[in-house]
């Protein structure tokens, strides 16, 4: 048990204490060697919390060591070999419905050859469903029904057949940390004190705000709503109601909707936000210190909350088990470790989960103008992939309709784009773990040149620029919200790009179906070893992938432990294994020239610059695959 006598290291050593710890020192942008000495190490935290002058709360240390206390790691019963997935093995893609192209769901059938031709072999839907569109979809008003701005439940079925007939798979979004306000629960929530919805929600009657919490949109987390006007409680927008998952009929509820989903044959799910599921009932004050930190006041007794694992084994035995359903949980503010409560095979939650820590580099957050080095990608890397993860499992991306386009956060200018945009995808297609492609990422799009608040739509945007307005002019806020506007991720895409790159054979399109083409050559891309190499060079990233040849043909799973067994052709990407493959794989992370650390005559199979002979230095961004035996 941790209290506030415990030494800091002992709290480092807890997958929990690790995790939060890193992420103060990501947001302060500080160095761990800080933190990782002995010295500092035999401090007590309460020691440490008076040194500190006292600038964090204790209420801040008591959520937190309850944190700790209440997740003890389950012992490992049954300690069986990881199976090969098709998951692991597939290429992911990410459709944004209402911009990816005109038509909706039948919009969307039309293009499934084109998913086909690139390489994709799953597509992960952003909402369709019913919704108010306060948030674009994430405000569901009804689970089990289409909106009909993207057509019908034939539509979705001619969808889910036409992914199958082609071989590839289907992950709708399951939003199931909050529903729109005019879901009919809530609806009838608000009528009627007594109603039985009541507790699926978080009402509570009070004078006050009850708690200072705030919404990751701007504002209080809590609005008066209906006739009573009892606060009840939002994460996000006004209009996304967040739900009471302690009330076992609203679990239920959820199961059974999950389960007429995968009734009707989709393969798995995208979680939205669900490491924010659990909240304490008490709902204590946020620590100010913290919040002003992240942006958001509130977020330690909630982004990790008491009964979240429960919640989500649970979830997995009702309705994802029974159907061998995928799940990847998004899971903004958790860092690996408490990834690995997820998405350890042995724990029996999720199978992957989305970390955002390489989404901008230490000491920002994303709506700070300012640039992204690239340099950073190799330290995060090496942090995430090097991880001891028992065994789970990677996601790998690098866009989503969350965030502003990396190619623009690296090179705002677009002077390098083409060359950053394959160098990216270079390393997406290579590292250990499953890539999810975000729609437009096979064109290099870019950030949209906004020039007012008038053409921002996003309600996260205007939430902030409303907020942002109480303390500074509208142009250094419009700035701001340019900098980290998810708006730049929801263009429409750009159809013309596509035909126009499909022809020419030095595109960013042709080069994703060359990576994907590949990633399917040898097995030793998704279930082969992971050594990074050149430490000490900060600006060029290199990594050696293998497949070992030693009996039986396979890898070590993620963070060691025993290999993998992968006999012949398995899963959808139909890759073979090849005993004895071995690849080298390395990416100049800057705009400068730089040395290469490729050993000497390996043969280089794929390379980010056409029509020059590979030499011992690389250009701008330079990426290259090598072939070693
Ligand atoms: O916490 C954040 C820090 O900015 C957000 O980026 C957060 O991770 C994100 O907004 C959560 O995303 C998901 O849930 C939202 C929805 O607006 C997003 O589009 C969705 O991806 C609420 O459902």
């Amino acid at each position: 048990m941790l209290t506030l006598k415990s030494k800091l290291r002992d709290v480092r050593a807890h997958p929990i204490g690790s995790d939060i710890i890193d992420k103060l020192l990501f947001l302060l942008n500080l160095p761990s060697w800080l933190i990782d000495n002995p010295i500092v190490g035999h401090l007590s935290l309460n020691t440490l919390r008076i040194l500190t002058g006292q600038v964090v709360s204790l209420g801040f240390f008591e959520a937190v060591l309850k944190l700790f206390n209440a997740e003890l790691e389950k012992p490992i019963a049954t300690p069986v070999p990881p199976a090969p997935a098709w998951w692991k093995e597939a290429v992911f893609y990410q459709i944004y419905p209402s911009s990816f192209v005109e038509g909706g769901l039948r919009g969307i059938l039309s293009k499934l050859d084109y998913l086909k031709d690139l390489g994709v072999d799953a597509v992960w839907l952003s909402p369709v469903y019913d919704s108010p569109w306060d948030d674009n979809g994430y405000d569901v008003r009804d689970y089990y029904k289409i909106l009909p701005r993207f057509g019908t439940m034939d539509d979705m079925e001619a969808l889910i057949s036409g992914l199958h007939e082609r071989g590839m798979k289907l992950v709708m979004d399951l939003v199931l940390n909050h529903t729109s306000d005019e879901h009919m629960w809530y609806q009838a929530a608000v009528k009627d004190k007594a109603s039985p919805y009541r507790e699926f929600y978080f009402f509570r009657e009070s004078e006050e705000l009850p708690n200072n919490w705030t919404s990751f949109f701007g504002g209080p987390a809590w609005e008066r709503y209906g006739e009573q006007g009892a606060w009840a409680l939002h994460l996000f927008s006004r209009k996304q109601m967040d739900l009471n998952w302690a009330c076992p009929q609203l679990r239920e509820e959820l199961y059974k909707m999950a389960r007429w989903w995968l009734d009707k044959g989709v393969d798995g799910f995208r979680l939205d936000v669900v490491n924010l599921i659990s909240k304490p009932v008490e709902m204590p004050e946020g620590d100010p210190f913290i919040g002003s930190l992240s942006g958001y006041i509130g977020a330690e007794h909630f982004f990790h909350g008491p009964r979240l694992h429960e919640f989500i084994e649970e979830l997995r035995t009702e309705a994802f088990d029974p159907y061998g359903a995928f799940s990847v949980g998004e899971t903004p503010g958790i860092g690996i470790q408490m990834g690995r409560m997820f998405s350890d095979a042995y724990r029996r939650q999720l199978d992957l989960v989305f970390l955002f820590d390489h989404l901008e580099t230490p000491g920002h957050t994303r709506f700070d103008d300012y640039r992204y080095k690239a340099t950073y990608l190799k330290t995060f890397f090496a942090k995430y992939l090097n991880a001891d993860l028992g065994h789970g499992w990677n996601a790998l991306f690098f866009n989503n309709h969350d965030n502003p386009r990396m190619v623009s956060k690296i090179d705002p200018d677009g002077t390098y784009v083409e060359l950053l945009a394959k160098m990216l995808a270079l390393l997406q297609l290579t590292l250990r773990g499953t890539p999810f492609l975000y729609q437009g990422d096979e064109i290099a799009t870019q950030n949209q040149k906004f020039t007012s608040i008038d053409q921002i739509q996003d309600v996260e945007s205007l939430g902030l620029y409303a907020e942002l307005l109480k303390t500074m002019s509208p142009e250094d806020a419009f700035k701001r919200i340019l900098a980290g506007t998810r708006d730049h991720a929801r263009a429409p895409l750009d159809w013309d790009a596509i035909e126009r790159q499909r022809k020419d054979a030095n595109s960013v399109w042709r080069f994703y179906g060359a990576l994907i083409a590949l990633r399917r050559s040898s097995l030793a891309w998704i279930y082969g070893t992971l050594e990074f190499l050149s430490p000490t060079d900060k600006s060029v990233l290199c990594f050696r992938r293998c497949l070992s040849a030693r009996e039986p043909v396979g890898a070590q799973p993620v963070g060691g432990g025993r290999p993998v067994v992968v006999d012949g052709p398995v899963g959808v990407a139909g890759s073979v294994g090849v005993a004895g493959s071995s690849f080298y794989v390395e990416a100049n992370l800057t705009p400068q020239k730089r040395k290469s650390h490729a050993p000497v005559g390996a043969e280089v199979l794929l390379c980010n610059y056409t029509g020059t002979v590979p030499s011992r230095v690389l250009k701008a961004y330079e990426a290259r695959v090598y072939r070693l035996s």
